[in-house]
């Protein structure tokens, strides 16, 4: 195998100089972009700018060896990359820094992200996928340091998937499996445990990938000294270089001013990655800062004079300018004119967005100091509308909350006054804010027909006499028909391959369907999260399995910052319909019997959280998410898997609806609202009640997030009047926010008797063994006495105090 870098470039003088001065002039044009972008900031049109200057070169080697097909997960450096492709115009680039809310104008968030955050769209107008083998494609950018390294894994991991695969459907998604994912990153971000961790599983897996690290020596103001060890990313990686006995990675090493030696470093490594699978990285020293880090700061303040001069002699556009003079490629006076040009096109572009940005404004603004105008002319406080009228006329450049704000403080004035024109103001402030608002709000879901709650349920059947099985057979058989009805479906996660799951509720599966689409996976948390949120960004229906609850949160950051805002952050340009599947609640010990659902529920808006009571609703959950295209967090309940449940004859087809409660025992005295393990419990401590006469309703709650849509829990309370939340997370947790949903948002509280009440576990993490489950989470004993109390509270008579 010939590992050394491709040296030739087989292209006539006349297409290598128009290909160079195509290339210089993008480098003039970003440069010039973060150049003036940075004004822009300092003189207050924008809030906050970090731009690409210092690392062009590089980029557009990048962009020469991207194909179509290709995806980039990168980091807020990539402009000048994006500018090559044709997928940022130095407009977009300064209505991003403006916030412009028009999906039109600044294509890469609307608004919602900082500029330098960078998507491309991967849906049509209708949610269904574009074909993105005949696009160039880019992950949606977050910010979070080196978050891009776990979804990266899985977009490179679904080329291995779709060029390995039988009878799966590619058509969108991949030609022969022949698409490289391109990640990129920071020198100071490889310090973090994501792409270490990346990295190992990349090597691990052979993927083609390639990670180009932008070295500039420092993360914002800390020096390479602090971020590697022996100060060289190379040399402390150099562990997983392959060698032609073993796997691992090819590794390049390349300064990012020299243009020809960049160009040869990538289309090597795009071919070695594209046709071996192997996956790459590109080490690119002597990168530089200009301007510093960001718009916040100087880096005079932590760079030596010395340093300074440095960078200025070693500017990567400097340096490729002096080299295409040195060539003789073109001449001083060719550039100068080509530069001028740039600046022209650039500050034209800045004016035209910032006009546009402001036209948005303008018409409302009018409309709104005429009805101001009007009802002040009626009011008696005319003085002060009058005030707020005049505020806004002199405020050249209004925001949108600067309409709101004016609006809403004037019918403030109003309150008391009758007539036409308050009416007037009052229509228009609800229509602007109803019209507002979305702009800022919508997206967090699915918002068209493939939304998960609109999944019709379908429900088990069962045959006369059905079997009695353990759960995690219900479970194993459902996924064998789930696998085959789907395709583009497969799971992985440690152990869950060759011995099929740690409770075997995947026993048998990989041999039918092979180590592709059941595998194993080393222990990591972070990046069995990024495989499937990669796989599913590009058309695949991966299901990851993390081993215990308890161990989720060392993926929670990419969960959180990655996939539960991916379709918020790209107002519903991309999504990633990526299920997690895990087990929790009560077992044993600390670290295998938590449930800290509000943890979850509090960061994980954007996903569905599910926590089924036993496995025939589990396996329902899956079917539904499989016809939905939406991510969620699957909890099965860890002390469910032997015990015995009927076996449904449609395994593979019924659904269990997403956002709907299930009244599982009718009563009238009080309702009981639960979930997941602890509704075993709640059931027998009913059934003990029932004997002293207290009839309780008992509702499992099942979907967490989103809760009881219907809104049918409020209806038990208006028959029993008395509420009480159980569960097993810590005190003001999940049962808090249930009880939110039950009283505030259902209105639960117009039909209370008592106090609405909550019965939660200790503030502690559980202790081990039988007795630690029991004084550590609520026991029946606890329900009964707790509903009892309630009971006794009105009637102190027939209930008379217990203890
Ligand atoms: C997890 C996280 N921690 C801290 C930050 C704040 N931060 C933003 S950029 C940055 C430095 C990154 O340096 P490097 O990776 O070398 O990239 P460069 O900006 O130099 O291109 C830091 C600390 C962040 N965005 N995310
Ligand atoms: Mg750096």
């Amino acid at each position: 195998m010939d590992i050394s870098p491709k040296t030739s470039n087989d292209i006539s003088f006349d297409d290598f100089k128009t290909q160079i001065l195509t290339d210089y002039k993008i480098a003039v044009l970003s440069r010039t972009c973060s150049l003036m972008g940075r004004k822009e900031v300092l003189t207050g049109k924008a809030k906050f700018g970090i731009f690409g200057d210092g690392k062009e070169l590089p980029q557009l080697a990048m962009a020469r060896s991207f194909k179509n097909g290709d995806f980039r997960s990168g980091y807020y450096r990539d402009q000048t990359f994006m500018m090559a492709l044709g997928l940022l115009t130095p407009k977009d680039l300064f209505h991003a820094l403006y916030a412009t809310t028009d999906i039109e104008k600044e294509p890469m968030s609307a608004g919602r992200q900082m500029g330098g955050h960078y998507v491309t769209y991967s849906l049509n107008e209708d949610g269904s996928w574009k074909d993105l083998t005949k696009q160039k494609n880019s992950s949606a950018d977050i910010s979070c340091t080196a978050g891009q390294m776990p979804r990266l894994l899985g977009l490179a991991q679904a080329s291995k998937m779709y060029r390995n695969l039988k009878n799966i459907d590619a058509s969108k998604f991949s030609n022969q499996g022949d698409e490289v994912a391109w990640g990129t990153i920071g020198n100071a971000s490889t310090s973090e445990g994501m792409f270490l961790e990346t990295i190992n599983a990349a090597g691990v897996l052979q993927v083609p990938m390639v990670i180009s690290i932008w070295d500039d020596d420092y993360g914002i103001s800390v020096p390479a000294e602090y971020h590697a060890t022996k100060e060289d990313i190379s040399e402390m990686l150099s562990g997983f270089k392959r060698t032609e006995e073993k796997a691992g990675f090819e590794m390049l090493k390349v300064k990012g001013w020299d243009y020809t030696a960049l160009m040869h470093a990538y289309e090597n490594a795009s071919d070695i990655a594209r046709e071996e699978h192997v996956p790459v990285i590109i080490h690119v020293t002597e990168l530089t800062q200009p301007q510093g880090h960001s718009s916040s700061g100087s880096h005079e303040r932590y760079k030596s004079q010395e340093r300074l001069n440095w960078e200025k002699e070693n500017d990567c556009n400097k340096r490729f300018r002096e080299w295409i003079l040195e060539t003789g490629i073109t001449t001083e006076e060719e550039l100068g004119a080509l530069e001028k040009d740039i600046l022209k096109q650039v500050r034209k572009a800045k004016k035209e967005a910032w006009a546009e940005y402001l036209t948005t404004h303008q018409p409302h603004k009018k409309k709104l100091v005429t009805l101001l105008d009007n009802a002040a002319s009626k009011s008696a406080n005319k003085n002060f509308i009058t005030k707020i009228k005049n505020d806004l006329i002199a405020t050249d450049e209004p925001l949108k909350k600067d309409l709101a704000i004016g609006a809403r403080k004037a019918l403030r004035y109003l309150i008391g006054e009758d007539f036409q024109e308050k009416n007037d103001l009052l229509k228009w402030t609800s229509e602007f804010l109803a019209e507002t608002q979305p702009k800022y709000s919508a997206d967090l879901y699915n918002e068209g027909p493939n939304r998960a709650t609109n999944i019709s349920e379908v429900k088990p059947t069962y045959g006369e006499s059905p079997e009695m099985v353990d759960g995690r057979l219900i479970l194993r058989d459902n996924f064998e028909k789930l696998f085959e009805n789907n395709p583009n479906a497969l799971v992985f996660g440690e152990d869950t391959g060759a011995i099929g799951d740690v409770n075997q509720g995947l026993e048998g599966l990989q041999e039918k369907f092979g180590k592709l689409r059941i595998a194993d996976t080393g222990i990591r948390e972070t990046t069995i999260i990024g495989q499937g949120t990669g796989m599913a960004l590009r058309g695949l229906r991966p299901i990851a399995e993390i081993q215990y609850l308890d161990y989720i949160f060392y993926a929670l950051a990419t969960l959180t910052d990655d996939v539960a805002c991916l379709r918020y952050r790209t107002f519903g340009k991309q999504k990633a319909p990526l299920i997690v599947r895990t087990r929790g609640h009560r077992l044993e010990g600390i670290w295998h019997s938590g449930s800290p659902m509000a943890s979850l529920i509090h960061s994980l808006r954007g996903m569905y959280i599910l926590s089924p009571r036993n496995m025939t609703q589990a396996a329902g959950f899956y079917n539904t998410l499989m016809k939905s295209d939406e991510p969620a967090l699957i909890i099965e309940s860890l002390n469910g898997y032997r015990l015995k449940e009927r076996k449904p004859e449609n395994l593979g087809e019924f659904c269990t609806p997403i956002g709907v409660v299930e009244t599982v025992k009718k009563g009238s005295d009080i309702t009981l609202v639960s979930y997941g393990s602890t509704l075993r419990i709640v059931e027998q401590a009913a059934k003990e009640l029932k004997q002293v006469g207290i009839d309780a309703e008992v509702i499992d709650a099942q979907t967490l997030l989103p809760f009881d849509i219907r809104h049918d829990t409020v209806k038990s309370v208006q028959k029993t009047n008395r509420l009480l939340v159980i569960d097993e997370d810590v005190p003001g947790g999940c049962s808090a926010y249930i009880l939110n949903e039950i009283v505030e948002n259902q209105k639960g509280y117009m039909y209370l008797d008592s106090t609405p009440q909550t019965l939660s576990a200790q503030a502690h993490r559980p202790a081990y063994g039988s007795d630690g489950d029991y004084f550590s989470k609520p026991n029946a004993e606890d329900i009964f006495e707790k509903v009892y109390a309630m009971i006794h509270e009105s009637d102190p008579e027939n209930y008379p105090k217990l203890r």
